[in-house]
This record gives structure tokens, sequence and C-alpha cells, in this order.
């Protein structure tokens, strides 16, 4: 494992840090809880799968659809290793964290919430960590109720409290960490409580798995969902853990291919798991790219990664709140936050803004982050969001600063 973190070595490892956008302005990327740019290894890895290892795979004998059935069954050991699980099998690849909530929402939820059940989430959820229960709420006759948050974006964990005590909960689901205000939820005692009220969990890790090391085994939830293109590996590739006993008694999500036994005319029997929850041809080269991006981020360290960005988010918030009329949303707390800032400056409208300091080559953020409830409970309409990942510098913290300070200039602020 590397001991120094060089971000100047690193950078030359992303094709796309070198390119210039508008007025030929130096790339600078900021938009990393969006999606993360990729490394030459990465596009490497893909490119190598399908230039000489392609095949489908599960299927057949001959040599091309045994390397490439060994290549993406490795990467499923390499995910499990990666977030502390022992066992291969709970680890499912979908297509995104979206997919892997809406499975859990679809299989588990069907057979498990009834009417009068209550399902919670957090005032702070991403859309695909709401809108999946207020669908299985309304077919089961279920509440949705959410535990609401500070003015500071932490969350009132009496209000879990007040709910768990009707005994009707059999389900919370929160994010590891707000893609809006990166506000770090403290899961050890969300799962703590919820396990002492025999209530399931599900945790939605989109943006603490890329960014600080997880343990999922020792979190001891029920489910946890990410996605590989926050975490430097290819768009349409994600993964659902859980407990096996509770895969096992979920039925299938999709039907199709690969995630049978046995098909007869009116009846068919499933595969082993993770199959079971497999349906079809899965996305084999950017699984493959995936496990590039893991060795990556393993050479690097997740100590490393966690660090340089409490350091770059200090850094930001400093500079940020020197600008007069700039108003930052969530704690000012380090431990507690990661590498997201959001914020408004003064009554310029995110998007007029985002479109201003694009023309000096920053990327960031602008809208509602698909997380409107939680825009709803600030009383804003939308945000701007500059979000940092391990290849980003004080440097370019510098250029975003002088490029808000121009917008000022421009709006006559
Ligand atoms: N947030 C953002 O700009 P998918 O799209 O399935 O890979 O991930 C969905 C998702 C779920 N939970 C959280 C906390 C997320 O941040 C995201 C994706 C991106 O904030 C795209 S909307």
């Amino acid at each position: 494992m590397q001991t120094t973190f060089s971000v100047e070595h690193i950078r030359k490892d992303f094709p796309i840090l070198q390119r210039r956008v508008r007025n030929d302005r130096p790339l600078v990327y900021l938009d990393n809880a969006a999606t993360t740019q990729k490394p030459v290894q990465v596009i490497n890895a893909i490119s190598d799968f399908y230039t000489n290892h392609n095949s489908n795979i599960h299927r057949a004998v001959y040599a091309l659809a045994e390397e490439a059935t060994e290549a993406f069954e490795e990467v499923r050991d390499k995910v499990a290793r990666f977030i502390g699980i022992k066992d291969r099998q709970e680890i499912v690849f979908v297509r995104g964290t979206t997919e892997a909530i809406n499975l859990v929402a679809y299989a588990w939820g069907r057979q498990n919430i009834a009417s009068g059940d209550i399902i919670m989430t957090t005032e702070y959820e991403h859309h695909s960590n709401i809108v999946p229960w207020q669908l299985l709420a309304k077919e089961r006759g279920a509440r949705l109720e959410y535990i609401g948050m500070d003015d500071q974006g932490t969350l009132i964990l009496d209000h879990l409290d007040r709910y768990l005590q009707t005994g009707r909960v059999k389900l919370v689901t929160v994010s590891h960490m707000s893609n809006v205000l990166g506000t770090i939820t403290d899961v050890d005692t969300i799962i703590k409580k919820c396990k002492n009220a025999g209530v399931r969990v599900l945790i939605d890790g989109a943006q603490s798995v890329p960014h600080m090391k997880v343990n999922v085994q020792e979190l001891g939830c029920d489910f946890f969902a990410f996605s590989a293109h926050k975490m430097l590996g290819p768009t349409g590739v994600g993964v659902l853990w859980a407990k096996k006993e509770l895969l096992e008694a979920m039925a299938p999500f999709h039907g199709g291919g690969d995630m049978i036994r046995e098909v007869h005319k009116y009846e068919t029997t499933w595969n082993d798991l993770p199959y079971k929850f497999e349906a079809g041809t899965p996305n084999i080269a950017d699984v493959i790219g995936f496990s590039a991006a893991i060795d990556y981020l393993e050479k690097i360290g997740m100590d490393f990664v966690r660090k340089h960005e409490i350091e770059l988010t200090k850094y930001a918030l400093e500079k940020l709140s020197s600008i007069k009329g700039l108003k930052i949303y969530g704690t000012p707390d380090l431990s507690r936050r990661g590498g997201v800032i959001s914020f408004n400056f003064a009554d310029i409208h995110p998007h007029d803004l985002a479109t201003i300091i694009d023309e000096d080559g920053v990327a960031i953020r602008s809208g509602h982050h698909c997380a409107q409830v939680l825009m709803e409970r600030l009383d804003v309409a939308a945000t701007s969001r500059a979000s940092f990942y391990i290849y980003n510098t004080k440097d370019e913290i510098d250029v975003l600063v002088s490029s808000l300070n121009r917008a000022a200039r421009v709006f006559k602020l």
C-alpha cells in the first residue's frame, strides 16, 4: 500500500483532467457527488475486456466464456472484501444504488410490509430512497414517515425513538452520507436503536463507500446499497448487500435467464444466491472495470481518501465563508461531514451561478440534487453544490472562489 498521497501523481492517471473546456480553461471538476472521473486503469480494463476476453458469462464452456466468467466472479470476491463481507453469496450486482433500493422495496417490501406498518426515512434522502418507499407504502396501505433534522443538517433521533415506540416501524432506511449537505449519518446509533426494537435497517452508501472506509459487517445493518460510478468505476454497476437469510427468503425481483434452476411450462425454481437476483446478461465489462476502480482506491488507501477530503473541505469552508452573501448549508464539524458543500449566493439562482462559473471551466451541480424533500426543509428551490474527490486540489478551490467573486461582479452584488 502506498504511504504517501500525491495528488499530482494521481491526476496523471485521469486523462479527462488534462482537458480544457469553455474559453480554453482547464477543467476544474467539482461534481464528484454526481459521478467521479475514471482513471486510465479503469478505462483500460474495460477496453481489454472487449478487446481480448469478450463473451457472455455463466453459460458456455469455451475458453473466452470461462475467462469472462472467472474475471466477473473475482470482482464479487473483491467487492465483498472491500466492504468487509465474508460471504460472496450476499453480494448482488445491480445497475446502481437506485436499482438496489428498488429491489429491496419490491422483493422484501412486498413480503414484509403490511397495512398500518411504518417505513422511516430521513428529510435529507435522495429521491431513490424516498420514491420506492412511497410506491410500496401506497400499495400496501403502509405509512412513510421522516426523521427530521436540525438547521445544521443533523438528524433528530428523538423522532426515530418516538416512532419506534409505536411498535409499527418495520424498516428504517437512511443514507450514510447526504449528497447535498455532506452530513455523515450516525448510523451506528440508528442501527443499535433499530436492532433493539427488532426493526430492519437499509443503508444507502452511495456517498459513503467512495469516500471512507466502510465495514458493512461491523455496521450490523440488514441491507446496504452503493454505486460504482461514484468511486472511479463505470456507470451502470452497483451493489446490493443483504443478509443471506433475508435474500433467501425474498422472492426474485426480475425474472429471466440465469436466475432460474429449472423452468417448466407453469412452474420455475430459482438459482442459488446471488444469481436469483441477477436476471439476464449482466454489465460484464463494467463490473470488470469496477474491479480496477477498487484496486485503485485500495492502492491509495481509504484513510488517505478521507484525510484528503477533510483537508479540502476545511480549506473550502474557510475560503467560501469569507465571501459576503454566500450561505453554506450543513454542519461545520468536519468529523461529521464529507467533501460536499452546498451553498446559495445572495439571490443569484444556482443555475445562473453554475452557468457563470462554467465560463471559468468550473463544473459544479446546481438544482435540487434529487432531494426535493430536503429543499423544502431548507426552504429553498435549489442550491449550488461543489463536491470533491481524490484528484481535487486547493488550487482548484481557489479557482472556484475567484470565479464566485467574478459572478458577484457580474451580478453587481
Ligand atoms: N446522487 C448526485 O448528484 P445512482 O444514480 O443509482 O447511482 O445513485 C442514486 C443515489 C442514491 N443515494 C444517494 C445518496 C445519491 O447521492 C445518489 C446519486 C447523484 O447527488 C446523482 S442524482
